[in-house]
């Protein structure tokens, strides 16, 4: 064990009411906005099959020649209360919006930038107007702030020398200021999400990751933080030279998921993000960017294995330079907002099924455990004793094993979707045969009603005959 200054210390994990409400979330919206969205990939007549949010530096534009796209940032198209409903309507809980990413240009007039929403034409302060329509709509703001700023002066990739050092100290001076001028305006928001935090730079300062941990959750207690804002001493970075996680969960699945089988993530808290596009997140006007662009049954698929192995999923949404959303995106949102409305008990307050195994042809959640008595629904919308079954692959054989965990037996299940019965066969004490649904289109969920294996339900209901004592 190394003795560590600025590793995760005793932090267990967090439980507490902000960290369940995130944990049982479990699906976010992903917001990248900024001036990026203006070229959208091209510039100069030059398209750069490569994430739009980098166009400044793919591109090799210089700072001036950037900033000057902050006349063009007019927001015609920009209606906050629209993206709110639209995330709301697709099943998504909570949004994280980038204040700021690599090209250093800030949604809110930060009175530490020259390069912010202030020297744009219409001046508005946009994130305010972001946080106020999706908190109007019930959902909970995360701030993404990316340390990485390719237009800030002071800004060192490497600290190779004194200067280098005394600039880098100038810039997370600065970094602090904007940080704690976010927490300040925007006292509301549920926590911040950390980017642009791999460099040498940031890794030998495992020290200020670790006091603006501390310092904004000194302003807004129960703050949110992911894990990749943080470094330990040794530069080590998510987990601590110990191998403990640092932050309250852990953000490095990045366009990738956990194997499905792999229950070892499901010991601490994490969220994925992914791009619905080509691997951009920005909005990006091509061929390419839409090459890659998903299916609403992917994002489905993507969903259910993040819940089952207990984690969440930050689903990218990349608006248009004047603010409009992309309308494939709008499309694909509805899709998957029709399957949650029906399905989304196996999504929301859900987590893994334990002792339940990696079936192949889909993935099993179950509703998390309520925190106490207290906290448990009169009438659970899917009951106790549930596990959600969700079919991504149909089996050639058109039939679903499903192994049983030792000591558990079902009693019915029910397909989701039209609250009909579906037959099943009981093998021996710990398989079952479900006959596949027929449809290949978007995952079917059924609810398995589980009891104990010997306990009958009739003999469960007291007997009035008897005087109990
Ligand atoms: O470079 C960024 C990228 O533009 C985007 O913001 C993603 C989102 O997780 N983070 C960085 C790459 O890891």
């Amino acid at each position: 064990m190394i003795a560590l200054r600025y590793g995760a210390g005793s932090q267990v994990r967090r439980d507490d009411p902000a960290m369940r409400a995130f944990r049982a979330d479990r699906f976010g919206q992903f917001v990248h906005w900024g001036l990026y969205a203006l070229p959208a990939g091209t510039w100069k007549g030059r398209t750069i099959d490569f994430a739009a949010e980098f166009l400044m530096h793919s591109a090799h534009v210089s700072r001036k020649d950037w900033a000057a796209l902050a006349a063009e940032f007019t927001l015609e198209g920009f209606d906050p209360v629209e993206w709110a409903r639209t995330a709301k309507a697709m099943g998504a809980r909570y949004v994280t919006v980038t204040t700021k990413h690599h090209d250093g240009f800030c949604l809110w007039p930060s009175a530490y930038s020259d390069f912010t929403v202030a020297a744009t034409p219409s001046g508005r302060d946009v994130l305010g107007e972001i946080i106020e329509a999706y908190q109007a709509e019930g959902l909970a703001v995360h701030l993404y702030y990316s340390v990485l700023d390719w237009h800030h002066p002071d800004w060192r990739y490497a600290l190779e020398t004194d200067d280098d050092r005394a600039a880098f100290d100038r810039y997370l001076e600065f970094a602090t200021d904007q940080l704690v001028e976010l927490a300040e305006r925007y006292p509301q928001v549920r926590g911040f999400w950390f980017d642009g935090t791999w460099d040498a730079s940031v890794k030998a300062n495992g020290r200020w990751t670790c006091e603006i941990e501390r310092i904004l959750k000194e302003r807004i207690p129960g703050a949110i933080v992911n894990s990749r804002l943080r470094a330990d001493d040794l530069g080590a970075r998510h987990f601590d030279s110990n191998g403990a996680l640092m932050g309250d969960y852990e953000s490095g699945y990045e366009r990738r998921l956990p194997a499905p089988w792999d229950l070892s993530v499901t010991a601490h808290d994490w969220e994925a993000c992914a791009t619905i596009t080509q691997a951009t997140w920005g909005f990006h006007d091509s061929a390419w960017a839409d090459s890659g662009r998903k299916s609403p049954a992917q994002i489905v698929e993507q969903l259910a294995q993040t819940v089952s192995l207990g984690g969440n999923l930050l689903l990218n949404f990349g608006p248009r330079g004047d603010g409009s959303l992309v309308p494939a995106e709008v499309e694909l949102a509805r899709e998957v907002g029709a399957w949650m409305d029906v399905n989304s008990a196996a999504v929301h307050a859900s987590g893994p099924a334990n002792g339940w195994e990696y079936p192949g042809w889909g993935f099993y959640t179950a509703p998390l455990e309520p925190a106490d008595a207290s906290d448990t629904p009169a009438e659970p919308a899917h009951g106790a004793g549930v596990v959600h079954a969700v079919v991504t692959r149909i089996p050639v054989s058109g039939v679903l094993p499903v192994e049983l965990p030792p000591g558990v037996e079902v009693r019915s299940i029910r397909a989701l979707a039209d609250g009909a019965d579906v037959p099943f066969t009981v093998l021996d004490g710990r398989s079952l045969r479900i006959p596949a649904p027929a449809s290949a289109g978007m995952p079917v969920v059924f609810a398995l009603e589980l009891g104990a294996a010997g306990d009958d339900p009739a003999l469960r209901e007291p007997n009035p005959d008897v005087a109990l004592v």
